[in-house]
């Protein structure tokens, strides 16, 4: 009976530790990752005992789980904070997330740790240092670097896993404090930690979040909201799937404005939104062909051609936009465009447009004339 308590004990005092530490998901507090309802985490510790840890609910694991004394431990073990503190020295923060995990699957545990204070309000929280360690018989090694780098601060530490994948992964929350919150997810692969995907946007204005559409707790995939300059200022929806270790752009979703009435105003919406859009939903391709009719428009790469800073500087009235020269008779319009890239080179391009139904259309472009 005694022994029962003092199991229960630790693995109350076990709860509190990891909670306290890693992501406390009972607080409603703007959770970068979508609630995965009571989905179970498991640790697995480097004695091999398996520990299961409800993350929604501070109640002890169900009674049937594998739970024995030497894997309970309330105390992160003195040797790794021995090792990480003589990785940086000046370091004063607390250890905020410890996990022991096999992250590649290839049988031998990994230890993660953090310092700092990580959990989920990104503008409370600062992670100072992430190491991945392994412990070979009382012999710590770090692999790879601090996984603290680049612009942005990294303000929450989470082990996830991917749909289809059963590898496990490192979610590491970004922000800049103020107006973007991004994330990058880290993986591991011959004993080197990689970066599986990045997205946060580089303006410092932006929110991309993983995404689980099933709810099972297995992420498939994330979605990036996008309205600054890098968009134009359009409000942009992309999603991204996960399939075959990969991210790929799925859908892109755009708050469409009215259908512009003047000539210049639709060929500078056709021209943004073919240059913001890749995969465009049903409504958005719609109005891409009702701005354009010209079929072989399609092939034209504004892109390539550098028209990004000429369009933004034209759509926000800058110098150095777009230079127009308009025919416009009753129905049919010739319109000349041309501007410079970065690079001073020239870009020209005439278009053609319709009225129909009181809507022009571009019927035709050609390039360098
Ligand atoms: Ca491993
Ligand atoms: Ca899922």
């Amino acid at each position: 009976m005694m022994k029962r308590i003092v199991l229960l004990l630790s693995i109350f005092s076990l709860i509190f530790l990891l909670n306290a530490c890693s992501n406390n998901v009972t607080r409603n507090t703007d959770n970068p990752l979508p609630d995965t309802n009571g989905k179970e985490y498991t640790f697995d510790s480097s004695d091999n005992i398996k520990v299961t840890i409800n993350k929604n609910t501070s109640t002890s694991p169900d009674s049937e789980e594998t739970v024995t004394d030497s894997a309970i431990r309330s105390e992160i073990p003195q040797n790794y904070k021995d090792y990480i503190k003589q990785l940086d020295p000046d370091n004063t923060s607390d250890i905020c997330f410890f996990a022991v995990e096999d992250m590649d699957l290839d049988g031998i545990s990994e230890i993660i740790l953090a310092t700092g204070s990580s959990g989920d309000d990104p503008f409370d929280n600062y992670v100072e240092d992430l190491y991945i360690l392994t412990d070979e018989n009382g012999v710590i090694k770090q692999l790879g670097d601090d996984l603290v780098s680049g612009g942005y601060m990294v303000y929450h530490v989470e082990l996830i896993q991917m749909n289809g994948d059963s590898r496990k992964y490192l979610y590491c929350g970004l922000t800049n404090g103020v107006s973007l919150k991004g994330f990058k997810i880290i993986g591991l692969k011959d004993k080197k930690p990689y970066e599986l995907c990045y997205s946060a946007s580089a303006t410092g204005a932006g929110e991309d979040k993983l995404t689980d559409t099933d709810n099972d707790g297995l992420f498939d995939g994330y979605i990036q909201y996008r309205s600054s300059y890098d968009v134009l200022y359009y409000s942009v929806i992309r999603t991204y799937k996960y399939e075959d270790n990969t991210f790929k752009l799925v859908q892109t979703d755009i708050a469409l404005p009215d259908y512009p009435t003047g000539v210049k105003d639709v060929i500078l919406q056709y021209l943004s939104l073919n240059l913001i859009v890749e995969q465009g939903t049903e409504e958005v391709n719609q109005r891409l062909e009702e701005l354009c009719s010209d079929k072989n428009a399609r092939h034209i790469s504004f892109e390539e051609d550098g028209l990004y800073n000429a369009l933004f500087n034209t759509v926000m009235e800058f110098p150095d936009g777009m230079d127009f020269v308009i025919d416009e008779q009753t129905d049919i319009a010739y319109v000349k465009i041309s501007y410079q890239d970065e690079s001073n080179g020239l870009h020209t391009y005439s278009f053609e447009l319709k009225k129909l139904d009181g809507k022009w259309t571009i019927t035709a472009i050609r390039q360098g004339q």
